[in-house]
């Protein structure tokens, strides 16, 4: 008689699991936690093939929803992906995701993945891109961060050369970024600043960079090989709106070790000060007044809606 041979994977208790309350948006219908199950000859689990965004709702609205929706069909554009529904259709079905789960403070996370397919990398063997919408609550960084600061490293794992798939490409292969927060992590420091191959400064590992030198703002340009934050954008308008002069500069690691502030920019962290970077102290080590008052301006903005 043949046995099944022991596993200690079956039955095991996932202390992760996800709500099972939650109602999730798949392919135009509304499941349960776990009924929304995605085929293992998906295209997004084989290969990262696919693209996603993540969206905070602020007081019952999809904060900068349309930005958000340009950017993931501008990814999806990229990688020859086509989204199988519009633009309105998508705002539609994020609105009724938020709705479905009675999000009013929260986050979506819209994904589209190449969908089933052979096993093959061809973009020929696949036909039905699959696109999945979760609407729940977020993880922050806790209060205190935004307090005392982020103490970062710089990462050896590198953010991709712009001749790569392109950084500004929002895809489902975040692997770089995560080994560079595990390095992080590792260091013993809350966040991780990523290089381009040439050595310059690109931006955190789900958060864009702003340092503030001689009064001035510096942030990498998209060119450098980030990803064009929505929050950037914003912050550099909030930041012209109080009078400070805001350029996309190519910065290196130095730029950084000698800037009076700086601080990260992303849909998750909102604003949050960095105090140092490879153990140099950035101005006096706590986070700096522009920086606060842009963290504020920031806080004004969300919650007139
Ligand atoms: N850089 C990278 C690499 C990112 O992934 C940002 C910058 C900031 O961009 P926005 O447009 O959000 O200002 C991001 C954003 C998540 C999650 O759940 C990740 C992001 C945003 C929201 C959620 O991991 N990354």
């Amino acid at each position: 008689m043949i046995t099944a041979p022991e596993s200690t994977l079956i039955g095991r208790e996932n202390p992760f699991a996800p709500d099972p309350n939650l109602r999730i948006w798949m392919d135009g219908e509304f499941v349960s936690p776990a009924e929304a199950r995605v085929s293992v000859f998906d295209h997004g689990l084989l290969y990262g093939d696919g693209v996603f965004e993540g969206i905070r709702i602020y007081n019952g609205r999809i904060f900068k929803e349309r930005d958000h929706i340009e950017r993931l069909y501008e990814s999806a554009k990229c990688l020859l992906l086509d989204i199988p529904m519009t633009h309105a259709e998508l705002s539609r079905a994020m609105n009724a995701a938020m709705e479905a789960n009675n999000i009013v403070d929260g986050y979506i996370r819209a994904i589209v993945t190449r969908g089933v397919g052979l096993l093959g990398i061809s973009v020929a063997h696949t036909a039905c891109p699959s696109v999945i919408l979760i609407a729940a609550s977020i993880q922050l960084y806790p209060p205190e961060v935004y307090e005392r600061g982020l103490r970062c490293i710089t990462a050896g794992t590198l953010r991709n050369h712009p001749s790569a798939t392109s950084p500004r490409v929002k895809s489902l292969n975040y692997l770089n970024n995560i080994m560079a927060k595990a390095e992080a992590k590792n260091a013993g420091a809350d966040e991780a600043i990523m290089l381009n191959p040439e050595g310059h400064v690109t931006e955190g590992t789900g958060d864009n960079l702003f340092i503030l030198r001689r009064g001035e703002l510096h942030t990498p340009p998209a060119s450098e090989g980030i990803l064009d934050g929505i929050t950037r954008r914003l912050v550099m308008e909030l930041a012209r709106q109080r009078g400070y002069s805001v350029f996309e500069s190519t910065l290196i690691r130095h730029d950084i070790y000698v800037a009076q502030e700086c601080f990260l920019t992303g849909t998750a962290a909102e604003i949050v000060p960095v105090v140092s970077l490879d153990g140099r102290c950035i101005g006096d080590g706590t986070p700096g007044p522009i920086t606060r008052q842009l963290m504020q301006d920031f806080i004004a903005y969300r919650n007139k809606g």
